[in-house]
């Protein structure tokens, strides 16, 4: 196991995303695991969409203040690939060639369950967006944490405190369950790269669910790698 870890240290970083409806949990969790990652010698970092770049923040105000919202969920599309092209470009790819592991909330399927399931996006064109920004770019692994609806948006709420809803935490219920079935849907439909974490738990039980399912893929596939070479 510590020559495996030593392995993992050395080679390129592991890209690794966070997905779920409002207020799964992604950003607690991100943060527990990167500290987990760092204390075991494996540096990672944090990061998210969208945002996570000086220019990508900027395209980000502009879309969660509900501002592009009158553009239409084609533009909003447009916007969040030219974020995610300069988030992927100045930071992921840069942090993952140094060996870093790079922990991001939300990536690739938001765009494709909120502008493609709920926002009726062509989802050929959310394939060619996906081209262009990512390119062979997948996450290896992809952590989708599911509540039921009401513990997400209770949980959002009291974050939230006084401050307004963004420009999806203001949707109806109705969009917040299509929006959980159409993760469901991911989860089932790519088994290898997404883990579907029950993230209607304390938080440091499903802390402990994302490191056991880690562990298991991860270090699973570089197994099954190291015994490939002998
Ligand atoms: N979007 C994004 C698109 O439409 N298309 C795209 O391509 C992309 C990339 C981003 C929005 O943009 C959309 C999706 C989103 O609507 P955001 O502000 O980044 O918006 O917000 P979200 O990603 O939705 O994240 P949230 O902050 O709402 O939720 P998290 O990160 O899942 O939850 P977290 O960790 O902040 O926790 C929320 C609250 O719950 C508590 C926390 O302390 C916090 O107060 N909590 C728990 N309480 C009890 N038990 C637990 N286990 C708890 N875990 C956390």
């Amino acid at each position: 196991m510590a020559n495996l870890a030593k392995g993992l240290r050395a080679a390129r970083g592991r890209f690794i995303t966070f997905e779920g409806g409002e207020g799964a949990g992604k950003s607690t969790q991100i943060k527990l695991l990167a500290e987990r990652l760092n204390a075991s010698k494996i540096p990672a970092i944090t990061t998210r969409e969208p945002g996570g770049s000086p220019g990508a923040e900027i395209v980000r105000h502009l879309l969660l203040s509900g501002l592009a919202k009158a553009l239409g969920a084609e533009a909003e599309s447009l916007l969040f690939a030219a974020a995610r092209d300069d988030h992927v470009t100045t930071v992921i790819k840069p942090a993952l060639e140094q060996g870093k592991w790079v922990l991001c909330d939300r990536f690739t399927d938001s765009t494709r369950v909120y502008q493609g399931e709920l926002g009726h996006v062509d989802p050929q064109l959310i394939r060619a967006m996906e081209r262009v920004t990512i390119g062979n770019l997948k996450p290896d692994l992809t952590f989708i944490l599911d509540v039921p609806v009401a513990v997400g948006l209770k949980r959002a709420i009291e974050r939230r405190g006084t401050a307004t809803a963004d420009r999806f935490e203001g949707e109806g219920i109705e969009f917040h369950e299509k929006l959980r079935n159409a993760y469901l849907g991911i989860a089932a439909n790519e088994p290898k790269r997404c883990v579907l974490i029950d993230a209607n738990a304390d938080t440091e039980t499903v802390a402990s669910r994302i490191w056991t399912a880690l562990r298991d893929h991860l270090f699973s596939a570089a197994i099954a790698g190291d015994n490939s070479k002998t």
